[in-house]
C-alpha cells in the first residue's frame, strides 16, 4: 500500500507539473483527491491493515493528500496568472498610436445661404412655409393667371406626372395654398426646390432652389415691396450695396419689376463680372395682381399684397464666387471642403 501511495504521489506530481489549462488541472483534483479518486480508494482499503500499520499509513495517505492538494493549488493559481497575462497582452491598447480623426461633415453652401436669408426675413416678421414638391397644376399655373396654353408657361416647361400633376415650377404654390388657408396679415417667405425642363450646364440645370416671399395686407404698397426687398439685400450683402428697379412684366403680378443690385466688384462702375452693366440681375417682384387675391377668397378691395422670387443657387454661387451652377450638385468633397 505505501508502494501504491508513493506510485501515486509521483504520477500526480508529474501530471500536475506538465498541466497546462484550468480544465486538466480540475481533471487532475478529481482523479487524485475526488470522492472517487485514487487516493480516497487507497484510504477505503485501510480496514484490512493490522492496528500497527493503520496509523503510520493513515499518517503517509493524509501527507500525500495534503502536498497533492497544496501542488493543485499552487498550479491553479499559476495557470490563472498565465491565462490573465495573456489575455492583457492580446487586448493591449497602444495609447501612443495616433487616432482615427471622425469625419465631420458641414453644412452644404446652399443650405447656409437659404438659412441666413430665412434668418433676415423671420426677423422682418416672416414665416417660413412649406408645400409639396408634386403639385397640382392648378395650383401651380392656372391660380396664378397663367390658364392652359397661356404662353407664359412655355417659359417654365415643366416634368408632367399626369394631366392635373406636376413637378412644381415655382414655390408660388406654397403661397397658393397659405393664402387659401390662411387670412391676411400674411407674411411668408417659401424657400425650396423646383424643377424645369432644362438642359445642364454652367447656368442650368432642371433642379434649383427659389426662395418666394409674399405680404398680403390692409394697404400694402410698392413702398413696402422696395423697402423689405432693399433691406433683404442690405442684410445679406451689406448697406453699401445700392439696388435698382427696372419695369418687367409677371402674370401674377401688376406692376412687376426686377431688381438689380450693384455689381459688388466694381460697385456701378462696370467690369467683366457684371459685364459692363455696373448692376447684377438679382431678383423679380411685384404687386400681386387682384384675380389671383379674389382666386384664394381674399378680398382685393380690402387687401393688397406684393410678392417676389429670388433664385437661392445664384446667390449661393455668388456669395461664394462659383462660376459653375454644377457643383452645387455634384456633392464632391474636393469642391465642399473649400467652404
Ligand atoms: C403669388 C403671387 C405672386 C412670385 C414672383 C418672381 C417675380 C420671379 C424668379 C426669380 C428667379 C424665379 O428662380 S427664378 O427663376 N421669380 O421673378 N416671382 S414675382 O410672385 C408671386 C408668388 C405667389 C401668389
Amino acid at each position: 500500500m505505501k508502494e501504491a501511495l508513493n506510485r501515486i504521489r509521483e504520477e500526480a506530481i508529474q501530471a500536475i507539473a506538465a498541466a497546462d489549462s484550468e480544465n486538466t488541472i480540475e481533471e487532475l483534483r478529481v482523479r487524485y483527491l475526488g470522492k472517487k479518486g485514487e487516493l480516497t480508494a487507497i484510504l477505503k482499503q485501510m480496514g484490512s491493515l493490522s492496528p500497527e500499520e493503520r496509523p503510520v499509513l493513515g499518517q503517509l495517505a493524509n501527507d500525500v493528500r495534503k502536498e497533492l492538494d497544496a501542488k493543485i493549488t499552487e498550479k491553479t493559481a499559476v495557470i490563472k496568472q498565465m491565462a490573465q497575462d495573456l489575455r492583457f497582452k492580446a487586448e493591449a491598447i497602444d495609447v501612443t498610436l495616433p487616432g482615427n480623426r471622425p469625419k465631420i461633415g458641414a453644412r452644404h453652401p446652399l443650405e447656409k445661404v437659404l438659412d441666413d436669408v430665412k434668418e433676415i426675413f423671420l426677423g422682418m416678421g416672416f414665416d417660413v412655409a412649406e408645400g409639396p414638391e408634386v403639385e397640382y397644376d392648378h395650383y401651380c399655373f392656372e391660380m396664378l393667371n397663367m390658364p392652359k396654353h397661356h404662353p407664359a408657361r412655355d417659359t417654365q416647361d415643366t416634368f408632367y406626372i399626369n394631366e392635373n400633376v406636376l413637378l412644381r415650377t415655382q414655390t408660388s404654390s406654397v403661397q397658393i395654398r397659405t393664402m387659401l388657408n390662411q387670412k391676411p396679415p400674411i407674411r411668408i417667405i417659401s424657400p425650396g426646390r423646383v424643377y424645369r425642363v432644362d438642359t445642364v450646364d454652367a447656368t442650368h440645370s432642371p433642379i434649383f432652389h427659389q426662395i418666394e416671399g409674399l405680404v398680403v395686407d390692409k394697404g400694402i404698397t410698392m413702398a413696402d415691396l422696395k423697402g423689405t426687398l432693399e433691406e433683404f439685400i442690405h442684410k445679406l450683402y451689406g448697406k453699401e450695396i445700392g439696388v435698382r428697379f427696372r419695369p418687367h412684366h409677371f402674370p401674377y403680378t401688376e406692376p412687376s419689376a426686377e431688381m438689380d443690385m450693384e455689381c459688388f466688384k466694381c460697385h456701378g462702375k462696370g467690369c467683366s463680372l457684371c459685364k459692363n452693366e455696373g448692376y447684377i440681375e438679382l431678383l423679380g417682384c411685384g404687386m400681386v395682381r387682384p384675380e389671383v387675391l379674389e382666386g384664394c377668397g381674399i378680398d382685393s378691395s380690402v387687401y393688397s399684397g406684393f410678392a417676389f422670387g429670388v433664385g437661392a443657387d445664384r446667390i449661393t454661387m455668388m456669395r461664394y464666387g462659383i462660376n459653375d451652377l454644377r457643383v452645387l450638385f455634384e456633392n464632391d468633397m474636393r469642391f465642399l471642403e473649400q467652404l
